[in-house]
């Protein structure tokens, strides 16, 4: 048997960069390979691999772009391509095999492929085109009221051109600066919405690159697309119109024919525009207008008269622009949900129908409705109902309305193309009242980034399981192409602050890497020259807030450091290092003997806030400069961990000796001699030295006994907003106090995870009050059903629940450490680590804990249990002798029994 070759099972999910499936349009000219060792295959972990990339699909078995020829490693994830920098369009194949723990050779992985974008401006031809009239905005009559928001007609854009028999391939390159959707000969070219998303506009805009051969005909072809407003000319926070330049659409055909010959068709004065199409207006907050009227049949078909149509206005490509291939997925359709109930408002006007959607969700509607001519129909949006009202308030000034104009009578069937909502209930007036609303009316149209949902914790308490669910559906409503801090007012921005406590968490629950990877992008790109990370990222193009908050900007050093540890990639600290040395330059500037007076917006809507003030009451108890403080000893601790990695010596050393003093500052400056916080003694105020190991170990005994009070104080409830919450759990864990962390989870009354739920969320709330069955929303002016930092909790699940946490960074060792608690007699779930998922899943019945585990390839786990189960502990049915038997577990499942009081 050892001298078959071919025993060993190929590797398999091969992927480039942070988790890219054969990739084309590619952003990495050195791309990174990762693969997993088959879950079933004999062998256990790998000792050496060999990566060969080439030119064809390697039948000529030659490896001529680059052969790493057989390497000892027992990494199989973010292994750096050596040979020469992929190019534009460039595509190539790429296999890998291993050798395992007794040099047996595996097969050969099945060939992937990289197909490259267009990486830099010089590979563009074309021009930006655009309409005329492209910066000329409309206001629109809302509710018969004429609304100041300005908005800007799509432009619907087109040319023709001839193609020969024999195209061997076509790509379509192509961008916008606004949104867009194309198509080739009355074919949309894709399913994306809302592309090419968001990033600091001013600086790079990213380009997609979509496979067309399939879409072109001999003869006459039409090149068709529409561009509309988006985050790039669209209102951004305020009604007021921004200093922007006009939407605009830049893309470029490439066609290879099996001649060999090729031909390229780009945006350039041949063009021709127009603003009459049907879509009239469209915006983010405040929606769409179709209006039948305005069809054009066939222009986006070959042969159309297009005699009305104008020439467009070309603009050149600025120079300080960057062009790059979009680093992550685009958003897209990723489920369609029915509608689940038609409501009985309680002040029906006639003619206006509500249906629940049974989620709060984002995305579009997807209608059916019976209309007549030329009657307008209505559609709003509405998270919750107030006395079973529909209530939009808190939308502010979001319009969030699409309207539809029908040319004739009939069923229409809609799908709103440019916006995009938060919402759980869809109210709809206008129709043709002759019919009777039914649920087919309308169905929900569930859009983000496309990466998969890898979410599994389940267990035996219904509603800890609602809150898992309901945390996921955060993550789904606020990641469309950048994290956002809601779906639905006229926000919808990426607050570095929620986006720092939830990352981590995400990616327990998604394949968000990617995502997570490209916006840090954006904030080295958004970043002032003094260090300065601004609150949301993107930003306010042309108006710079000069504004900085701790616990927000941190996010520059949290997200780097925490992604590495869970995917052991190095190169997300290299990317960002400069970034995270700026943003703590930035620190240092704002402190004065180690002391930090950065403003901030400290514990962000913590409840019960003691003080006064609108702005000043939903910042919390806990003092800033405390706050401020703290996190500058965690982006000390973090960034000197990074240089570390990086091999960065003196940076780490140096960082580390002011961390050092910074501890000892924050100990000195805020707390007595009995670890008492001087001027505000609040959970928060300990939950952030304990967690981030700023106090020596006597110290943080004294300082826990507080925090255990203050929690007491508080009948067992939090106390904390969105930057204590997140450390609630980890730090009573630490503690050994997992057992209050379920007290305090386990709550049903205000503050807690579950009054949410009680209340009917289906998503997690931007405050712990926002709503209530009886009363409705707490607050009109902010106040979303749909922001996850709250959701951070759900990293416990995974971490302290089901225990599951590296050891080293990209689990590569795993630690198993499952909090057992009289709450729960079950418990399930896995992670997707990179070299495979790890599951666990225990249950506890009459005493007795089972327990199953299952250990991936290529990784060790300990396991760790409570010490009173180990007289009585078996592993696959046999006794154990010491808990040492748990330890350094090789891949395999794991039957575990004990005895175990509670
Ligand atoms: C509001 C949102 C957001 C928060 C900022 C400080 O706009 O609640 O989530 O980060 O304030």
């Amino acid at each position: 048997m050892q001298n078959s070759q071919h025993l060993v099972q190929a590797p398999i999910k091969l992927s480039v960069g942070e988790g890219f499936y054969n990739p084309i349009g590619y952003y990495e000219p050195m791309p990174r390979f990762s693969w997993k060792i088959h879950p079933e295959s004999l062998s256990q972990s790998q000792s050496a691999y060999q990566i060969q990339v080439a030119s064809n699909m390697f039948d000529k078995n030659s490896a001529d772009i680059w052969d790493s020829k057989k390497t000892l490693s027992a990494e199989t994830s973010w292994i750096k391509y050596e040979g020469k920098a992929l190019s534009s369009r460039q595509g190539v194949y790429w296999r890998v095999r291993f050798w395992d723990e007794q040099m047996r050779v595996s097969n050969w992985s099945k060939p992937q492929s990289i197909e490259m974008g267009l990486l830099n401006n010089q590979q563009w031809q074309g021009k930006w085109i655009r309409h005329p009239e492209a910066n000329e905005s409309y206001v629109r009559e809302y509710e018969g009221n004429i609304v100041k928001n300005a908005l800007y007609r799509p432009q619907y854009l087109r040319t023709e051109f001839r193609v020969k028999p024999g195209v061997k391939k076509a790509r379509l390159y192509i961008t916008s600066k606004g949104v867009f959707t194309s198509f080739i000969n009355g074919t949309k070219v894709s399913a994306d919405v809302m592309t090419p998303g968001w990033t600091p506009y001013l600086k790079r805009i990213e380009t997609l690159t979509y496979d067309v051969t399939s879409l072109l005909t001999d003869g006459q072809n039409a090149l068709a697309a529409i561009v509309a407003e988006g985050w790039h000319t669209g209102r951004i926070l305020s009604p007021e119109p921004r200093e922007v330049k006009p939407s605009a659409l830049l893309l470029q055909l490439e066609i290879e024919y099996l001649d060999g010959s090729s031909q390229t068709i780009s945006t350039d004065k041949n063009w021709k525009a127009s603003i009459k199409g049907p879509i009239r207006l469209a915006s983010n907050y405040d929606g769409e207008t179709y209006d039948e009227n305005y069809k054009m049949p066939g222009w986006k078909l070959a042969g159309f008269d297009q005699e009305n149509w104008l020439d467009v206005i070309t603009d050149d490509i600025e120079s300080d622009l960057a062009l790059q291939p979009k680093r992550h997925t685009a958003p897209t359709t990723k489920a369609i949900i029915d509608a689940i109930d038609i409501i009985a408002v309680d002040n029906p006007q006639a003619g206006v129908v509500v249906f629940d959607m049974g989620q709060n969700m984002l995305g579009v509607p997807e209608v059916h409705i019976p209309a007549l001519a030329n009657q307008k129909i209505t559609i709003r949006f509405a998270e919750a109902l107030e006395h079973n009202r529909f209530y939009t308030k808190n939308l502010r000034s979001a319009l969030a309305t699409d309207y539809y104009i029908p040319a004739k009578s009939g069923i229409i069937h809609y799908i709103p193309t440019f916006t995009f909502h938060g919402y759980r209930y869809v109210e709809i007036s206008g129709y043709d009242q002759t019919k009777t609303p039914d649920l087919s009316w309308v169905k929900g149209r569930v859009q983000h980034s496309d990466f998969d949902v890898t979410a599994s914790f389940a267990s035996s308490h219904n509603k800890l399981n609602k809150l898992s669910e309901n945390i996921v559906w955060g993550l789904r409503g606020n990641f469309l192409d950048i994290p956002t801090d809601c779906p639905q007012r006229d926000e919808r921005l990426g607050w570095t602050g929620d986006a720092q406590v939830f990352s981590a968490p995400s990616m327990y629950m998604a394949d968000v890497y990617g995502f997570w990877s490209a916006w840090m992008q954006s904030i080295r790109e958004e970043q002032d020259t003094n260090g300065r990370i601004p609150n949301f990222v993107p930003t306010k193009q042309n108006k710079h807030t000069k504004g900085a908050s701790s616990g927000w900007g941190d996010v520059a050093i949290i997200v780097p450091y925490e992604l590495y540890q869970l995917t052991g990639d190095t190169q997300i600290l290299a990317e960002n290092y400069t970034m995270m040395k700026g943003w703590l330059d930035f620190h240092q500037s704002n402190a004065n003997k180690h002391i930090s007076s950065m403003d901030s917006f400290q514990d962000w809507l913590q409840p019960h806030s003691q003080r006064t003030g609108k702005w000043e009451k939903l910042r919390g108890d806990t003092p800033r400069k405390l706050i401020s403080t703290a996190y500058y000893a965690r982006a000390l601790d973090y960034i000197s961990r990074s240089a570390r990695v990086l091999g960065l010596e003196q940076d780490a050393n140096q960082y580390s000796e002011e961390f050092r003093r910074v501890k000892k500052a924050f100990r000195e400056t805020f707390y007595d001699n009995n670890l008492m916080a001087k001027t505000s003694s609040t959970q928060t105020s300990y939950l952030l030295p304990l967690a981030f190991d700023l106090f020596s170990v006597e110290d943080a005994k004294k300082a826990q006994q507080h925090l255990l009070d203050e929690i007491a104080r508080a009948d067992n409830h939090l106390r904390t907003g969105f930057l204590g919450t997140p450390l609630l759990a980890p730090v009573l864990q630490k503690i050994g106090r997992s057992d209050l962390m379920y007290e305090i989870l386990f709550k049903e009354s205000y503050p807690s995870w579950f009054y949410s739920i009680n209340n009917g969320a289906t998503t997690t709330w931007e405050r712990w009050d926002s709503y209530s069955l009886t009363d409705g929303f707490s607050d009109e002016s902010m106040n979303s059903l749909n922001h996850y930092a709250y959701g951070a909790v759900a990293k416990w699940f995974y971490e302290g629940i089901l225990g599951i946490r590296p050891s080293s960074p990209g689990f590569k060792t795993i630690t198993i450490e499952p909090q057992f608690t009289t709450h729960l007699s079950h418990a399930k779930g896995g992670y997707m680590t990179p070299q495979g998922e790890v599951i666990v899943d225990w249950k506890i019945h009459n005493s007795q804990l089972s327990m199953q585990v299952v250990v991936p390839k290529n990784t060790s786990a300990t396991i760790v249990l409570p010490e009173e189960t180990y007289s009585t502990l078996r592993l696959n049915r046999h006794s154990l002798v010491s808990a040492n038997a748990l330890v350094n577990l090789a891949p395999g499942s794991y039957d575990i029994a004990a005895k175990l009081d509670l």
